[in-house]
């Protein structure tokens, strides 16, 4: 039987709307609070029996309809062989910024055998999930770049367009290089199993629209492409992407992601005939009273159910302060409203 995940991905008939949360693994969690104490952060990612304790937390605990694999988009990076780390309350951290060509030369490809872990962490999880879906992912070449350019995370990203718009070639190298990157780490998630894969191209909203089609579209689509014989549904998402959708769309996923300064109406206009939805319950409602939160999540499950294929998520990643019993009720009610929207 094929998940209502997959389903709903397709824009094919479900009987709910399905629901997962991005970030729906972590700090929101105090069991993941916990067995994280004394493991660095991708030492974690590449331990299998931490990826897949971790992975299943919010899958016993929420009953969400997809599992999101435990990883993060520079595990790939580091696997090349970047000299890269996660800086707790910081974020990724690169010893040495890609700013030349030579600096480009030292990256190598992925070895799809560098990541032997990866697949042994997708394999145990696909079995232990049983029909629950695994969703893979992996850093948009774009998002990916920002931190090899800057250095770390960035609010302004101004190093990565200086290059963009100074020296085209070298960030067009630079992004193809880191395009065959995350494609082959999602091709090592799929043949182990994973059910569907969504592409984070989280800092893309911050790109002036002609400069997101000139410069990234190309690399986006290029995955996407590559990965479309493996006839899984693939999910684009970015943050602050409302002028981009159309943009983004067109980079040919089957689910487009909406973040929460849009309304689904809106989107719905922006993207493909037949593209499905996900989103977009903005991540702080879930600090709001339940009177205000539950007319707000029916809002969306029928906005969502009137575009088409559906899945409900957040308009970004669950906030690390979230009261941990509430992705759940969330869960229990976009269930509980859809079936009774699909059956009116
Ligand atoms: O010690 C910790 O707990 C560190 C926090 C943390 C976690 C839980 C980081 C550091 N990464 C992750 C896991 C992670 N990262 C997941 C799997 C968990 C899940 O979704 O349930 C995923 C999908 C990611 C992807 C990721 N990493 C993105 C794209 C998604 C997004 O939120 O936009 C980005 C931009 C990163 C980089 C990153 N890694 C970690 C942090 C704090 C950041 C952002 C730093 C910045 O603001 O630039």
């Amino acid at each position: 039987m094929v998940s209502t995940l997959v389903r709903a991905a397709l824009s094919q008939p479900v009987e709910y709307t399905p629901v997962w949360f991005m970030r729906q693994a972590g700090r929101s969690l105090p069991e993941y609070r916990e067995i994280r104490q004394g493991n660095a952060m991708l030492e974690a990612c590449r331990t299998p029996d931490l990826v897949t304790e971790i992975t299943l937390q919010p899958v016993r605990r929420h009953g969400v309809d997809a599992a999101i694999f435990f990883s993060d988009i520079v595990v790939p990076l580091q696997a090349a062989g970047v000299d890269v780390v996660i800086e707790p309350g910081v974020g990724p951290v690169i010893a040495h910024p890609v700013r030349t060509r030579a600096d480009l030369e030292r990256i190598p490809d992925l070895d799809p055998e560098a990541i032997a872990d990866i697949a042994e962490s997708v394999t145990r999880l696909v079995a232990s999930l049983g029909g629950t879906p695994l969703i893979g992912f992996a850093g948009a070449p774009f998002t990916l770049a920002s931190y090899l350019i800057e250095g770390g995370p960035s609010k302004n990203h101004e190093r990565t367009k200086a290059m963009m718009l100074g020296d085209p070639e070298l960030f067009r190298d630079i992004l193809a290089k880191l395009a065959g990157i995350s494609t082959t780490f999602l091709e090592v998630q799929l043949s182990a199993g994973a059910s569907a894969f969504q592409l984070f191209d989280s800092w893309a909203g911050y790109l002036a629209p002609r400069d997101y089609r000139t410069h990234v579209l190309p690399h986006s689509t290029g995955i996407f492409s590559a990965l479309s014989s493996c006839d899984v549904p693939s999910f684009h998402f970015g943050v602050q992407t409302g002028e981009l959708l159309s943009s983004m769309a067109e980079a040919g996923s089957d689910v487009v992601g909406v973040d929460y300064r849009v309304e689904l109406p809106d989107a719905s206009r922006r993207v493909r005939p037949g593209q499905a939805l996900q989103g977009n319950l903005d991540p702080a409602m879930l600090f709001a009273p339940w009177e205000v939160l539950r007319p707000r999540i029916e809002t969306i499950v029928r906005e969502g159910l009137d575009h088409g294929g559906h899945v409900f998520n957040l308009g970004h990643g669950v906030l690390p302060a979230t009261d941990p019993a509430v992705p759940g009720l969330v869960v229990e009610e976009v269930h509980r409203v859809s079936r009774l929207v699909l059956a009116e």
